[in-house]
């Protein structure tokens, strides 16, 4: 799953691809580079973003959406909020990837339902403003697997077929360095819910910190090394900025450990 997002403040790439053409070009140029899905999204989750109106949400990711979807692209729309996701659906997204897992806009399950379309759920701690403030679990991966599993159960309540729905623990959503690494350590448990499993670490800080303080641009390195072992581990879809290197190593760590 290729990265385009669209926001002017997204921690790794902000304001890169605020121009609709630039970041069509660059959404084509990450399907070349092997990415079966496109994410785009408008509104940044970044540790204390502030939420942005829906009106302009669309502004962004509309004509994105159209464009790559009309070029022959799989799209996931990332958002948390209906109407976004209503557009975007209309002009030819097929997953919606809700941070909130359908906690911000429950109506949002419904709609996923009637369309018939995937759904990525994920764990975060509260929202994005406030989730990096101190976060605590007592144990965080017992914790993420019961939420998603009760994420699953109410998308399923609202009609959204089971073989639909995707799980992903969110990593940074809320974690602390140590707890990213706990979920990466054990993602079997999360992966035994038995839904695929989406993972996103790529160019996250805790990869900077764990490797000396490197700046977003250098943590290709550490993007690497923790979708390698998320493959081992049992993760399916791997959301990430730089396609072609993560295409390369998943290729050859899937050869080695899937037979
Ligand atoms: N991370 C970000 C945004 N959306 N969606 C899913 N499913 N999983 C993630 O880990 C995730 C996400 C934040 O990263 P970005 O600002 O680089 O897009």
């Amino acid at each position: 799953m290729g990265i385009v997002n669209v926001t002017p403040d997204s921690f790794s790439d902000g304001g890169l691809f605020l121009d609709a053409d630039t970041a069509v070009a660059h959404g084509i140029a990450l399907a070349e580079e092997g990415a079966a899905i496109l994410d785009v999204g408008g509104e940044s989750t970044r540790p204390g973003a502030a939420p942005v109106a829906e009106e302009e949400e669309l502004r962004r990711v509309l004509p994105v959406v159209q464009r790559l979807a009309a070029a022959g692209h799989r799209i996931s729309v990332d958002t948390t909020k209906v109407a976004v996701a209503r557009t975007a659906l209309d002009a030819g997204a097929t997953i919606v990837n809700d941070v909130s897992a359908f906690r911000f806009q429950p109506g949002l399950a419904g709609l996923v339902a009637e369309r018939e379309v995937h759904c990525c759920l994920m764990h975060m701690l509260g929202e994005p403003r406030t989730m990096q403030e101190d976060p605590r679990y007592d144990d965080v991966v017992s914790e993420v697997k019961a939420f998603l599993e009760e994420r699953l159960t109410f998308a399923v309540g609202e009609g959204i077929s089971e073989e639909r729905v995707w799980l992903d623990p969110g990593i940074g959503f809320g974690k602390t360095v140590a707890h990213n690494l706990e979920l990466l350590r054990r993602l079997g448990e999360i992966v035994a819910i038995g839904r695929p499993v989406v993972v996103g670490t790529s160019r996250k800080s805790f990869l900077g910190r764990l490797a000396g303080g490197k700046p977003e641009g250098e943590r290709l390195p550490g993007t690497i090394a923790t979708n390698v072992l998320a493959l081992e581990r049992g993760a399916s879809i791997f959301r990430v900025h730089d396609v072609a290197p993560i295409v390369d190593a998943l290729t050859v760590a899937a050869a080695t450990v899937i037979q």
